[in-house]
């Protein structure tokens, strides 16, 4: 299996601020524009990690904007943060989202915060306590179509999919770039059952047919991620899931979101 294609390796953390800690952002910059959309990072002491990991996601996103010629926000993005561990008896639809990632359960490839306008830009998974079960898949947005006839594509890209209250398409098109991706089945699923959304047969034949050539994918790159990898993924390019971890699971993981301006990353 090939390995993420960027991976930054470092000993210690470079200080933020430092030219060693701007050119790390822009190498993870540059990672989440080309496939897979994700970039690896060791090292990264989960004692420290949180400040620095903040740090690294706002230079991230502030040279993801220079790059693509777009103003640098004045304020830094707000950043969603959550520890993920495993809650064997939570009800996965009790909130108004979900809380899949915190049953033991595998979660098939996605996208996160699908239910929002646009979802966040950018995340990252940054493992405290490793768990040899627990492993990270990732997949490219250029796989995700190849593996696509034209008439699914084209079902996918209408707006008739429920998030929420909402109705999205699940593949986005723009003239100049590389098409965006909004999905995840179950979020889908739960919307069209809360909300009373009906499909069309070709637009459920077409959820079938994503689905089924999501299961056979051949380009999934799985990796497990060690204490102190932090696995940054352009979450509007890639899709990512896990594998099923055990009830009593001590895997904890610190999960990271944040907006980037639409254009900068994707
Ligand atoms: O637990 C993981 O490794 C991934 C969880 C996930 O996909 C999420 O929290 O959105
Ligand atoms: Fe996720």
């Amino acid at each position: 299996m090939p390995a993420i294609r960027v991976k930054t390796t470092f000993r210690r953390p470079p200080k933020p601020g430092s030219a060693a800690f701007f050119s790390l952002a822009d190498r993870v910059r540059a990672g989440l524009t080309t496939p897979p959309y994700a970039v690896l990072c060791r090292g990264i002491a989960p004692t420290q990690g949180r400040n620095f990991a903040q740090a690294l996601l706002h230079a991230v996103s502030a040279m993801a904007c220079q790059h693509a010629g777009l103003p640098v926000a004045l304020n830094p993005p707000p950043i969603s943060f959550t520890e993920v561990t495993v809650k064997p008896d939570i009800d996965p639809n009790a909130d108004a989202v979900t809380s899949y990632s915190r049953t033991e359960h595998a979660l098939a490839l996605h996208t996160d915060s699908t239910y929002r306008r646009v979802p966040h830009g950018l995340i990252a998974f940054h493992m405290v306590t490793t768990d040899r079960a627990g492993a990270n898949s990732i997949l490219a947005v250029d796989d995700v179509l190849s593996a696509l006839d034209p008439a699914t594509i084209a079902a996918l890209s209408e707006p008739v999919f429920p998030f929420k209250a909402a109705l999205y398409p699940i593949i986005a098109h723009s003239a100049s770039s590389t098409p965006i991706l909004r999905y995840y089945r179950a979020q889908i699923d739960l919307s069209a059952e809360r909300h009373g959304t009906h499909l069309s047969a070709r637009h459920s034949a077409a959820l079938a047919t994503l689905d089924a050539a999501l299961t056979a994918c051949d380009a999934i790159q799985w990796l497990t991620l060690k204490a102190g990898d932090m696995l940054v993924i352009n979450n509007l390019r890639a899709l990512h899931g896990r594998s099923a971890l055990s009830r009593d699971s001590k895997r904890r993981m610190f999960r990271y979101r944040l907006d980037v301006p639409e254009g900068a990353l994707a």
